[in-house]
């Protein structure tokens, strides 16, 4: 018998509640918080079912409530991102890539992105969906100081060389990518995705960009950072031919099974957006600001001070000075402070085990309600773990009594009673 595992498994996930939730300051960018109402949603009887195909003509019965909830993530980010079409069956943001990648190239093409010391995903590269696709990938020129591509010396690369896709939008994502520009500049054969996986979020309550009417000629995205969704994808796009191409991408060819019980809590997501949104993305945004100048204050090396550090929920810290990204991040940690090292574009690719930076989001504290003040305590707790160096169990014991005054979640409709899980 090997019941033991079970309590185990339940002490274990118990344990990552309280840690996590209740005990820690995650500053994780691309990591967040849903609402209870999209937590509740997400078990369900979904989870156990497969609707291959498209809504209302599926290769399985069974799917008429998928059918219609699928079609009600369409409606609303047809709405919130004002496109025509909405292709929301990718189930992580990497498999957004990939199906992008795959429908709107053919293998041996070349394609320029970000590398990952300015900020690429992973997946933009010859290592990730590029790589699978047999896409020959060029780096990007970019401006170290500015934090952004080099547009004068992009517009360069991408004369001398024949592109089928420019992939704008990073991991490491401080200030809008020059969407436009490119745009004004490139060939038609030149199509342009934009990764919008960190600043989905910002991008619904239209305080960040607008890659579509900017040029974007598809957008790639996962649904669960400063969009605060369940885990999952989604690619839109104004392009039929496009879209045609991508869903074809996606099924039959990337995905079978979409994992259908994010999809009710996708569309909750996308509403609280809708109704709240603005007022959330623009607090992330100051908590930001807030977060870096206090930090800057305080002796560190927050880049971009010439232009306020950051148009986004991030904030880039150069900790070389301390030891560098490993050391302060696993210091941080100790201190039940969550974020995570990072490379820097001065950094090789080759020392991302041990980078000079580390990326702070603001995204996660700002959704539980955390405002400018809370952003100085926070700084004020990294300082003294890093800098003054104090006892990391005193701050750890000071951290968790300060969570407890945001522990629940804003930004969401006040319901109660209102879990189909009790039928
Ligand atoms: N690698 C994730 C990030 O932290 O940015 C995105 O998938």
């Amino acid at each position: 018998m090997h019941e033991e595992y079970v309590k185990d498994m339940y002490d274990h996930v118990k344990k990552q509640n309280t840690w996590r939730k209740k005990e820690c300051i995650n500053l994780i960018a691309s990591e967040n918080v849903s609402s209870p109402l999209v937590d509740d949603i997400r078990i369900s009887d979904f989870m156990h079912r497969y609707a291959e195909g498209l809504p209302y003509q599926r290769y399985y019965q069974g799917t008429k409530y998928i059918d219609y909830i699928e079609n009600k993530v369409v409606e609303l980010a047809k709405k919130i991102f004002d496109v025509n079409f909405v292709e929301p069956r990718a189930i992580s943001g990497t498999v957004a890539n990939l199906a992008v990648f795959s429908a709107l190239t053919n293998h041996g093409d070349n394609i320029a992105t970000l590398s990952i010391p300015a900020g690429a995903h992973i997946s933009h590269l010859g290592v990730g969906c590029a790589g699978i696709c047999g896409l020959k990938q060029f780096d990007l020129p970019f401006d170290e100081k500015e934090m952004n591509i080099d547009v004068d010396k992009t517009i360069t690369l991408l004369d001398t060389n024949n592109f089928s896709l420019i992939v704008l939008g990073t991991s490491l994502f401080l200030f809008p990518a020059p969407v436009k520009e490119l745009k004004e500049a490139i060939g038609k054969e030149t199509k342009i995705v934009y990764d919008a996986a960190h600043v989905l979020g910002l991008i619904a309550a239209k305080e960040f960009q607008d890659p579509i009417r900017e040029g974007a000629d598809v957008i790639s995205s996962s649904t669960h950072k400063t969009l605060p969704g369940p885990q999952g994808g989604i690619i839109l796009t104004n392009n039929a031919e496009h879209y045609k191409k991508i869903s074809r991408a996606v099924f039959p060819g990337i995905v079978s099974n979409h994992h259908l019980a994010r999809l009710p809590g996708l569309v909750i997501a996308l509403a609280e957006m809708l109704d709240f949104g603005k007022e959330y993305a623009t607090q992330m945004i100051v908590n930001a600001k807030k977060l870096a100048e206090c930090l800057y204050e305080r002796g560190f090396q927050v880049l971009c001070e010439h232009k306020n550090f950051t148009k986004s929920h991030q904030v880039a810290v150069d900790v070389q000075n301390y030891g560098g990204g490993t050391k302060v991040a696993t210091k941080l940690e100790k201190a039940n402070i969550i974020c995570n090292k990072n490379l820097l574009p001065w950094d090789k690719p080759k020392k991302s085990l041990n980078p000079s930076g580390i990326r702070i989001g603001t995204t996660e504290m700002t959704h539980v309600g955390m405002k400018e003040k809370e952003m100085e305590r926070i700084a004020e707790f990294i300082t003294d773990t890093i800098i003054k160096e104090k006892d990391t169990e005193k701050i750890k014991k000071e951290i968790t009594e300060f969570k407890q005054d945001f522990l629940e979640v804003k930004y969401t409709y006040k319901l109660s009673n209102m879990s189909p899980n009790s039928i």
